[in-house]
């Protein structure tokens, strides 16, 4: 088994195959050269290069280093070319089996309109939406005369939030459907666009599929995903809570329907907003997602073990009726980033210390070990904490305890943004939806570490030891100046602007300018939007917080910055 990926995800996928006793091929990038999926393979081939186009997404270096192995065999885990149909048929097409879905079924869900179709065909009904290619903005003035705002205004190519855009009026749609194709075209390459009704507070549910090659399609229950941020998953639990089981089967029954339609093999997931007792298919993933294990918690089943068994040929081995959830399961996404009082700042850096929870209902699928890197160039999940318990309840306080137990240093993570969320009376009442972290949670004070409001003292390394004072045990904090002369940054707030409205304006975090919204000797006011940057896979505004005259712009677009970078600056009036 050649596995085209990397991190936890690579770690998964080698260990199930080790237990089926499948000889594993791993692949690296010049900075994955001593990390752990590596080191759990048989084999290792080098990718060269250091950016995930570089290796991961290099094909050919792939096809070469899969004719080098020997491979029969070849998962893409989740991401890279986990959902591209071309990439599956190169592989098919060289007699070695894809650990996946059938090229047309990757191809039917591709494409969110042909997705929507695929839906429809079976009875499925998606939120109340166009299955045409938006051509004129006239189209969705009228879709509101008829549905009303909000409108969601989403890439057909799209997924994961990229390329959508909420529109409340009619003055807003000729922007969003400018901003949807400008996202759409950086992320995907296709700029075509289609409309839905905007539920302004679902809860986002999705239902695990398998099936095998036999004509057998069952579905493995559900999972919440409601808690995330700016599209980006925090928490997945399993089942989903809170839901009458009649509407939960119903969504089982449809999502295998949708499988069954465009003949679905292997594992898949149709996803779902639930609303006031409804529900509507939103899309279908047709890859193994993150989530998947807390599924695995609550059936006992070994999902990528059921992706191998079918993948070379074996029927399933139990009905829908021998599938039987158990107790509840919540997993918690460990993400090398500062939670920042909401800001979340990518944090990579070197893993000092690594040390895990374990105990009962208590599982740790990571990537690293203490030492490894999490490096800038890649997705900087850490790995996945995930808890098992008889109740939610249960589940949730042994999430909480064994978050408690993790000592990491060396970079910041999101432990104590996801130790707030599963503290806070909503979550634990089911008063979250999918905008409840971005729209109620407070964040304020939750930040990489308990270290003191750092923008005072931005240089400064947090250090912990075990001090026994009298007998008694004290684990003491600790910060020290960092004089390791890195470069100052300018102070910034959340929405960009420099700290002391001196003018000087920096961006709040690394990434691309999309796009310079003013130019020099321009009169701006104080909340004008100065440039657009795309970061954290959104587009983020930047704004004035002076009011004057453009006097310089450092950027253009395209550049990359990094944090506290200043890109404008404004000669105060
Ligand atoms: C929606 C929606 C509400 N109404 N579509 C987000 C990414 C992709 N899976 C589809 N998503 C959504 N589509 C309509 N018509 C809500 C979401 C959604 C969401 C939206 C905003 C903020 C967070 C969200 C999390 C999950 C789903």
């Amino acid at each position: 088994m050649l596995v085209t990926n990397r991190g936890e995800i690579a770690v998964r996928v080698i260990r199930a195959c080790r237990e089926l006793g499948i000889k594993t091929v791993a692949v690296y990038s010049d900075l994955d050269r001593n990390s752990l999926h590596t080191r759990l393979a048989d084999e290792s081939f080098a990718l060269g290069g250091t950016t995930a186009s570089e290796s991961y997404l290099n094909i050919p270096k792939i096809l070469e280093i899969l004719e080098k192995s020997g491979a029969d065999a070849v998962h893409p885990g989740y991401g890279f070319f986990s959902e591209n149909a071309e990439f599956a048929k190169t592989i098919i097409t060289k007699g070695v089996h894809f650990i996946g879905p059938p090229v047309e079924a990757i191809q039917i869900m591709g494409d969110k309109i042909s997705a929507r179709r695929a839906a429809e065909k079976v009875g499925v009904d998606g939120v109340p939406g166009t299955t045409d290619f938006i051509e004129h903005p006239s189209e969705v003035a009228d879709f509101a005369d008829q549905y009303g705002y909000p409108i969601a205004i989403k890439a057909a190519f799209g997924g994961g939030g990229r390329g959508m855009k909420v529109v409340e009026s009619n003055d807003a749609i000729q922007g969003a459907i400018e901003s949807a194709q400008r996202e759409a075209l950086a992320y995907f390459g296709r700029d075509e666009l289609y409309i839905e009704r905007y539920l302004t507070n679902p809860r986002h549910i999705e239902v695990q599929i398998l099936a095998d090659s036999h004509g057998n399609t069952i579905h493995l229950g559900t999972r919440d995903c409601s808690a995330q941020r700016r599209h980006q998953k925090l928490i997945e639990e399993a089942p989903a809570p809170g839901i009458d089981p009649k509407i939960l089967n119903a969504m089982g029954e449809a999502a295998v329907a949708v499988a069954e339609g465009c003949g679905y093999v292997n594992a898949g997931t149709v996803e779902f907003l639930y609303e006031n007792e409804d529900f509507y298919y939103l899309e279908m993933n047709t890859r193994l997602q993150v989530e998947h294990p807390v599924t695995e918690m609550v059936t006992g089943i070994d999902l990528v073990q059921q992706q191998l068994l079918v993948a070379q040929g074996d029927e399933l081995q139990f009905t829908q009726d021998d599938v039987q959830l158990r107790g509840h399961a919540i997993e918690v996404r460990i993400n090398a980033e500062d939670p920042a009082e909401g800001e979340f700042l990518p944090s990579p850096g070197k893993l000092e210390k690594l040390k895990l929870p374990a105990g009962f209902g208590t599982r740790w699928d990571g990537g690293y070990e203490e030492g490894d890197e999490i490096s800038q160039f890649y997705d900087n999940l850490v790995g996945k904490l995930i808890c098992w318990g008889e109740t939610r309840q249960i589940a949730i306080a042994r999430t909480v305890r064994a978050l408690d137990e993790f000592q990491i240093e060396g970079l910041h993570t999101t432990i104590p943004a996801d130790r707030a969320i599963l503290t806070h009376a909503d979550f634990g009442n089911l008063e979250h939806s999918t905008k409840w972290v971005e729209d109620v949670l407070d964040l304020t004070g939750i930040r990489g570490s308990s270290q003191p409001n750092s923008s005072s003292e931005p240089n400064l390394i947090h250090r912990s030891a075990d001090i026994e004072v009298d007998g008694k045990l004290f684990n003491v904090a600790m910060w020290f100046p960092d004089n390791s002369g890195r470069i100052r940054r300018n102070a910034s707030s959340s929405s960009g602007n420099s700290g002391g409205g001196d003018g000087k304006i920096a961006v709040p975090m690394q990434g691309t300018i999309v796009k310079v919204m003013t130019e020099v000797g321009a009169s701006v006011s104080s909340g004008d939007v100065l440039v657009v940057l795309e970061a954290m896979k959104m587009e983020n505004n930047v704004t004035s917080d002076v009011a004057g005259t453009v006097s310089e712009i450092n950027v253009t677009t395209g550049d990359s910055v990094g944090a506290g970078d200043i890109v404008i600056v404004i000669e105060m009036t």
